[in-house]
């Protein structure tokens, strides 16, 4: 398993964990965290089964990302879609949050399952899941529609993979560090029967 120290991009801080399938060299699990033009990109990308072709197809969606990142989620969904029909496709959630208007705009596609946990404790609901639509990134897209959501400073986003289990929630406490975070929902919820990741970010505010 490999944890990234904190990291700091544009509005958010972050770390992500990873773990390939016990006896795979490489995972099908990536992520990308980018500065875009109105604030981050946060993406987290599950190529289809596991081993360098899941990995190939993973890696073709995050360079995609990374070449359109000023763009909106729908349309990196689509640039996707278009780059990924030779491949075995992806599962994908993908979110830009946008400081200047304490927004987070976000669509998932596939089994990518991505909760906001609120800081301030009085805030109802105290966590928000990105409604994930059936589909393959490369083979069959849903009908897109990107939700839209307000964010506040020290607000949490934990994306996770299918490797995590679906309760993976229960283990985050947003006023942790997000290192505390991906390392505890690591520790406690990995499958063990397929790759896993965990991405968590903070959102720090108008940087
Ligand atoms: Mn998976």
């Amino acid at each position: 398993m490999t944890t990234m120290a904190v990291q700091r991009t544009s509005c958010i801080e972050w770390s992500v964990a990873s773990r390939a399938l016990p006896g795979e060299a490489s995972s099908g699990d990536l992520h990308l965290v980018t500065p875009a033009r109105a604030g981050v990109l946060v993406a987290v990308v599950d190529g289809l089964g596991h081993g360098v072709e899941a990995t190939a197809a993973a890696q073709i969606a995050v360079n995609l990302l990374h070449e359109h990142a000023g763009e909106s989620v729908i349309a990196l969904a689509q640039h996707c879609h278009r780059g990924l029909r030779e491949t075995r496709g992806v599962v994908m959630t993908l979110m830009t949050i946008e400081p200047d208007e304490s927004r987070v705009m976000t669509l998932g596609i596939g089994n990518v399952e991505t909760m906001l946990f609120r800081a301030n404790p009085r805030v109802q609901p105290q966590r928000l899941g990105v409604l994930l639509r059936g589909g393959v990134v490369g083979y069959q897209l849903p009908a897109l529609h990107a939700s839209v959501w307000p964010i506040s400073v020290d607000d949490v986003v934990v994306f996770a993979t299918d490797g995590l289990r679906e309760d993976f929630g229960d283990g985050v406490n947003p006023a942790d560090s997000v290192v505390q975070v991906v390392d505890r929902v690591m520790a406690q919820k990995f499958r063990g029967t397929d790759d896993g990741l965990v991405l968590a970010c903070k959102y720090l505010g108008r940087p």
